[in-house]
């Protein structure tokens, strides 16, 4: 009998130190380096908490108060001031990491001392995934927190579908709130040219506007849905969505693709192809043999001629000059390419496109930015200065690391989140294959494969969100969501992740979804992977 009592007493005291654990975890998104919750207490922060701004920590903290109108339901903006005892403070202190903060919560409020502007817009976006899925109230304690990686970015196609600059936006305050900081701008491809270019209005007059798009997988017979499809960005709007970007500390990344995927410029502007013929923007999907000439200068002039333009209004030093898919049919029977060849001494077409890519990387240089591109440009000989964006599997980021180049790290198997998200598909709707699925991401080692020494070149981790088969942004986010979650946690947590924890953060995080209203997918709540 006694013993029965021992068992019930350890019972009821291991459930109880289970309830009062849980009760004191944060359970944020991605996990924080360091957690103390100690200290018995709640801190509430209501629309009356005044912000403390100190070090002209005024941009963090306005964001912080729209997000709470919207998040939180806030009615007006939160009191925000210099001076002030009670309330939340944000300071900056450059003894912490870049992009890093400290959060301390006591009866006086909460203090979040960030690295650098970044790290207090970091802070706060902890506070606000706390206050949001615990109403309103944070729990004494401390945090000290920071990145993994320093580039932690979301890629979107807009070519294959486009999506407004609202959509854009939103897509940028899901990426921010994960704690990311570059977005990868896909914004020319086969099927539509989405910048404006003053230098040549054809490619967005003519260029961003497809005759009818692919219904199904286009195998045989293939079926076209009859509709045009089309939409591009002015110049003024991609400013308006770089400045949107910088206040959520997101860099764009833009992707001008070359010397392949780009029948769209073929088709406003023929004179771009080796033998000059009249292409559609295209309406199919996969790789197009029409590829820009490697052969003419003029092609090198309308290069570096968008490419300044470009420069202009993205501020971001990594311009992405694409390099993927380019098959070298037209090159082989052309004669500008082959003169150009024999003239630099190019063995074959694929050091014909290590020419043009060294070539714009030089332009570039000179401009005071860096190339990236997808993993090819290894294969036509380009110097470790240009990064490396490794998606065709994590052998060849392992491989371009260990021979000097910075790597950001988006291997196919891990990282494409256009594909399926479970095994069986059902109810996924048409997707273009595979199968990703949340705990594929979160258990996966970026570093896998690469030598102690080479690691320090993978500066980062990205997933791709390819928009062949998704309409609009609330298909993208159904793909999405919450599948960033597991990939934050690589990207900002890479050394913290725990499967005995991660279930119950992401019911939490669910109810942060839910209050900003954005759509996830019921996958991985469900249970089905
Ligand atoms: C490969 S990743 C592509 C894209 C497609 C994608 C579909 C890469 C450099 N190229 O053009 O949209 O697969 O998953």
């Amino acid at each position: 009998m006694k013993r029965m009592f021992t068992l019930l007493a350890v019972v009821v005291a291991s459930v109880l130190s289970i309830a009062t654990l849980s009760a004191r975890e944060l359970n944020v998104v991605p996990e924080p380096a360091y957690v103390d919750l100690e200290a018995e207490g709640d801190y509430a922060v209501t629309n009356k908490t005044r912000i403390i701004v100190v070090d002209e920590m005024w941009a963090p903290a306005e964001r912080f108060s729209e997000d709470m109108m919207a998040t939180m339901g806030f009615e007006k903006p939160m009191h925000m001031s210099k001076h002030g005892n009670k309330g939340i403070k944000v300071r900056t202190d450059s003894c912490i990491a870049s992009e890093g903060y400290e959060m301390t919560v006591s009866e006086e409020g909460v203090l979040i001392i960030g690295g650098d502007e970044a790290g207090v817009y970091y802070g706060l976006q902890t506070l606000r995934q706390i206050l949001v899925t615990n109403n309103g109230c944070v729990p004494y304690g401390f945090v000290a927190d920071e990145p993994s990686f320093r580039y932690r970015g979301a890629h979107l196609d807009v070519c294959r579908h486009f999506m407004s600059v609202d959509d854009v936006k939103e897509y940028i305050d899901i990426l921010a709130a994960h704690k990311l900081n570059r977005l990868h701008w896909h914004l020319t491809d086969d099927q539509g040219w989405r910048i404006e270019i003053k230098a040549y209005p054809e490619l967005t007059e003519k260029g961003s506007v497809r005759k009818e798009t692919l219904i199904g997988h286009g195998l045989e017979p293939k079926w076209w849905d009859g509709k045009p499809h089309g939409g591009y960005y002015t110049q003024e709007q991609i400013r308006d969505v770089v400045k949107y970007a910088a206040e959520r500390y997101v860099t764009i990344v833009p992707e001008i693709e070359m010397p392949g995927h780009a029948q769209a410029a073929l088709h406003a502007l023929p004179w771009l192809g080796c033998n000059e013929q009249e292409v559609d923007v295209w309406t199919m999907w996969g790789v197009t043999p029409e590829v820009l000439c490697a052969g003419k200068e003029t092609t090198y002039t309308f290069l570096e001629n968008v490419l300044k333009e470009v420069i202009e209004l993205f501020p971001s030093e990594l311009i992405h000059i694409g390099g993927d898919e380019c098959p070298k049919d037209r090159w082989k029977e052309c004669e500008h390419c082959q003169a150009m060849m024999k003239a630099q001494g190019l063995e074959n077409e694929e050091a014909l496109q290590g020419y043009l890519v060294t070539r714009i990387e030089k332009f570039l240089n000179a401009q005071g930015r860096r190339i990236i591109g997808w993993d090819e440009i290894l294969e036509g000989g380009v110097t470790p200065s240009s990064t490396v964006m490794a998606w065709r599997g994590a052998k060849i980021g392992a491989y371009a690391a260990e021979h000097g180049h910075e790597v950001v790290m988006t291997p196919l198997p891990i990282c494409y989140f256009d594909f399926y998200q479970t095994e069986s598909r059902e109810g996924e709707g048409l997707r273009i294959g595979g199968h990703i699925n949340f705990e594929k991401i979160y258990s996966w080692d970026p570093f896998e494969g690469i030598s102690e020494s080479a690691r320090k070149n993978i500066i980062g981790v990205q997933c791709n969100v390819w928009s062949e088969y998704l309409k609009d942004i609330s298909m993208v986010e159904g793909q999405l969501l919450p599948r960033l979650a597991a990939m934050c946690e690589v990207q900002w947590a890479v050394d913290r992740r725990d499967e005995s924890t991660i279930r119950r953060k992401m019911e939490n995080l669910r109810k942060f979804y839910d209050a900003c209203g954005w759509n996830y997918a019921p996958y991985y709540f469900d249970g089905r992977q």
